[in-house]
């Protein structure tokens, strides 16, 4: 609480005495900013989960006054101690030393992949649709149940950029009433290897070049392909990351998968094999690769700030879980494919993803550091009803998540970090180690006992968690070596090629054009082209045309697969929440035609933002229209959509700011900077209107009004409805190549 005694007298002695030059600082205490009303911290629990009542979001600084982390006041904090103004500093002095020694060790190490990651606090509701098939009680009707997402990339550093072409990491904590359930999942429903002893491979390929530590955040190098040439099992999910799954346009618009398959077990004790998916409500939409690398320059925070801002404005994301479901056989596999691969999927179309559930992230986390970095995710949190089947990879994982947090977060206790902390009572008799903050009673922390009244007691076997289903095991000799259905590496690699429409094909063959040419070495190229030709030759044709070699023939059969719709990105129409659209204005622009638009644009869930040759407001009166980007800043990467409001508002001015001309606008007045914003929304399939004689702009960026997805109308109005008609499909797809 602020001390309201504190008068301005004291304030003033407190920050000690007045130095000439020296910026005026705020005197009198007061109440510190409250957390925004969108951001939420995690449950106040004691390390053994129990409610503290504290709220939920905290603030950082509160009380008025400034103390040492003993809670000694300070009364000057500007200089050390010193021996004369001018003479030695004093090791005495606590106060530098505690400041500087708590600075060096603010930092802990980046988690070794996926670094780089945002999140959200949200709940899940069950739907009760997965009752018959699991126990597990947070899937049970109506139950709700907060969880804590984090998004992620995989290669970068914790400061790298958003939207590179990599896997998106999406792992969801549940804190369910049974003990915490994790779902550590990613964007892409396989992975590179089928056996967690090569994960430190893939990984070191991944990573920079370890003499020079470059590339960073990128696999467009040798040793990457180098290791996925050499591993063909990769082949699959290096397809996949060389798709537009790999650049996506919002975190709030991809899949998550489970990826293994898992074992649900109901209150009878029957089984059932499952792959676990999560589906956005706003569909799975991509980014093209130009705007991709551009944003990596211009706003490398992209995708963290598209989802903070989402929230904060209240168009929270959601997603449904859903279920494929497989009879728990012996053989562990459906219609011939090895449900413990972890390189294959089962296609929708064979197997459909039932819906079990709904989660809305509908908070920003209050502090970045105390839950996005030091939240801990882990495969084997699971619950009564959830188990795990015997994929080679997951059973690595199993291992690798507790042991790299223990140097990560510094030891044993960090499940006692707010973050972490389950929901569900903890009573375990794990005891002491390094930053322990739970203070245990008891004398006994040993089962059984006598002492401590018997306690903790045992779960019966219907309750407690862990009770493995009782699989039978084949007889077998302890090898070093995998199931012969792991061998097929190109079957599904050459079942989402056949997938694609023509347009995704072509972003595919782009994407292995530019990764190879990024590599130095002609053996890597030539054997990536030579796994290439055992998915389709076309594929392997074009990229090695681009490459300047010669498409090797294919060394196995081609199969056939029926194509997966599922699998396409391209396909129906979705909301429009959250999308942007630029409305390009100038002074002399329909102002209150732009008024009307900005509202309906924020009527249908969106965002407008007026760019303009000037920051400020344009136009003059009682309301005039608020400038939310100027030509210099505004590039094609932040807007879904752009509308021309007008047509002497593109006028070229060097500096912006010169009156309208008169007469009619010619092509040649636009502003270059407008044409560049048009050229790029245009090249990325962005849909593009306007009204008011906003012809000569587009014809100076070279766009005919009726290409795809272009529209001039009357009115803001009509302007607005065929762009957002374009916008639901996300872009104007005709506009790039339709044949092979
Ligand atoms: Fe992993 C982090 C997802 C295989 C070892 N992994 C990590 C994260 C995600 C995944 C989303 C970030 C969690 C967070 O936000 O904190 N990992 C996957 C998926 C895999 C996978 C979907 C395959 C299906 N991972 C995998 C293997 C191993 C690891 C085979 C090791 C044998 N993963 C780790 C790790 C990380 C991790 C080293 C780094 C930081 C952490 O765990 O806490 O333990």
């Amino acid at each position: 609480m602020v001390q309201k005694k504190a008068t301005k007298a004291a304030a003033k002695k407190a920050t000690g005495k007045k130095r000439a030059g020296k910026a005026a600082e705020p005197a009198v205490p007061r109440e510190p900013l409250p957390a925004k009303p969108d951001q939420q911290g995690p449950e106040t629990l004691t390390p053994t989960g129990r409610p503290t009542g504290a709220p939920r979001a905290a603030v950082a600084q509160s009380g008025a006054y400034f103390t040492t982390a003993q809670g000694a006041r300070l009364y000057e904090s500007d200089h050390s101690l010193k021996a004369g103004a001018r003479g030695p500093v004093l090791l005495q002095d606590h106060h530098l030393r505690e400041k500087i020694t708590h600075f060096d060790h603010e930092r802990i190490p980046e988690r070794v992949v996926h670094a780089r990651g945002a999140a959200a606090h949200g709940v899940f509701q069950g739907y009760g649709t997965a009752a018959k098939i699991t126990k597990a009680a947070f899937l049970a009707k109506g139950v709700e149940t907060p969880v804590f997402v984090r998004f992620s990339t995989v290669l970068g550093s914790r400061g790298s950029a958003d939207t590179v072409r990599d896997t998106r990491g999406f792992a969801t904590k549940f804190y369910t009433g049974e003990g915490t359930f994790d779902l550590v999942g990613n964007n892409i429903p396989v992975f590179f290897i089928q056996d967690a002893v090569k994960f430190p491979d893939v990984i070191h390929a991944g990573k920079p070049h370890p003499d020079r530590e470059i590339p960073q955040a990128q696999s467009a190098h040798d040793t990457f392909w180098d290791f996925v040439s050499l591993h063909t099992e990769a082949t699959h999910h290096t397809l996949w990351n060389m798709s537009d799954r790999a650049i996506p346009r919002s975190f709030r618009m991809m899949e998550g998968f489970g990826v293994h398959t898992f074992r649900l077990v109901n209150a009878k004790g029957a089984t059932t094999l499952v792959k676990f998916h999560w589906k956005p409500k706003l569909g799975v939409h991509s980014m093209v690769w130009e705007e991709a690398q551009l944003t990596g320059g211009m706003d490398p925070d992209f995708h963290r700030r598209d989802l903070a801002d989402a929230i904060e404005a209240g168009a929270h994301p959601q997603w449904e879980l859903g279920i494929q479901t497989f009879p728990d056989t012996p053989e562990q596999s459906f219609e011939g494919i090895d449900l413990l691969d972890p390189t294959k999927i089962v296609p929708e179309e064979l197997a459909p993803v039932r819906p079990i559930g709904l989660m809305t992230l509908n908070a920003n986390p209050a502090n970045y550091f105390a839950e996005t970095e030091q939240v801990a995710f882990h495969p084997g949190h699971l619950v009564p009803g959830i188990d795990v089947t015997d994929d080679p990879l997951l059973a690595g994982r199993l291992f690798s998540y507790l042991d790299t947090q223990i140097s990560r977060l510094g030891g044993p206790n960090f499940g006692q970090l707010p973050i972490n902390r389950p929901h569900a009572p903890v009573n375990d008799m794990l005891r002491d180690g390094m930053h322990q903050t739970a203070v245990h009673t008891g004398t006994a922390p040993y089962r059984p006992n006598s002492l401590d009244g018997g306690c903790p007691f045992l779960a019966g076997a219907d309750t407690g968690a862990f009770i493995e289903a009782p699989v039978a095991l084949p007889a077998a000799a302890k090898v070093r070596d995998a199931s012969a259905s792991f061998d097929d590496h190109f079957s599904q690699p050459r079942l989402f090629w056949l997938s694609m429409t023509v347009v995704e094909r072509e972003h595919i063959i782009a994407a292995y054009t530019f990764e190879l040419g990024k590599c130095e070495e002609q053996v890597v190229r030539e054997r990536v082209l030579a796994v290439l030709a055992n998915i389709d030759p076309h594929l392997c044709g074009e990229v090695a045309a681009g490459l300047g070699l010669t498409a090797p023939a294919a060394t196995q059969p081609l199969t056939e697969p029926d194509p997966s719709p599922a699998l396409t990105q391209i396909r129906g129409t979705w909301p429009l929440d959250g999308r942007v659209i630029g409305i390009v204005a100038g002074p002399d622009a329909d102002l209150r035609g732009v008024k009307s638009l900005r509202a309906a644009i924020v009527k249908a869930g969106m965002v407008p933002l007026v760019i303009a040759p000037t920051g400020g407001s344009l136009g003059t009166g009682k309301s005039p229209v608020a400038v939310q980007r100027t030509f210099a800043a505004a590039r094609s990467i932040e807007f879904d959509a752009l509308l021309l409001a007008g047509t002497r508002a593109v006028a070229a001015d060097a500096h912006g700011t010169r009156d309208a001309k008169a007469g009619t606008p010619q092509p040649g007045d636009c502003d270059p900077r407008v044409l560049l914003l048009l050229a790029e929304a245009y090249r990325h399939g962005k849909a593009i209107g306007g009204w008011n004689g906003s012809a000569p702009a587009l014809e100076a960026a070279g766009i005919a009004e009726d290409d795809p997805g272009v529209a001039l109308a009357d009115t803001p109005a009509a302007a607005l409805k065929h762009v957002t008609a374009s916008l639901a499909e996300h872009r104007a797809w005709n506009r790039f190549p339709t044949a092979i």
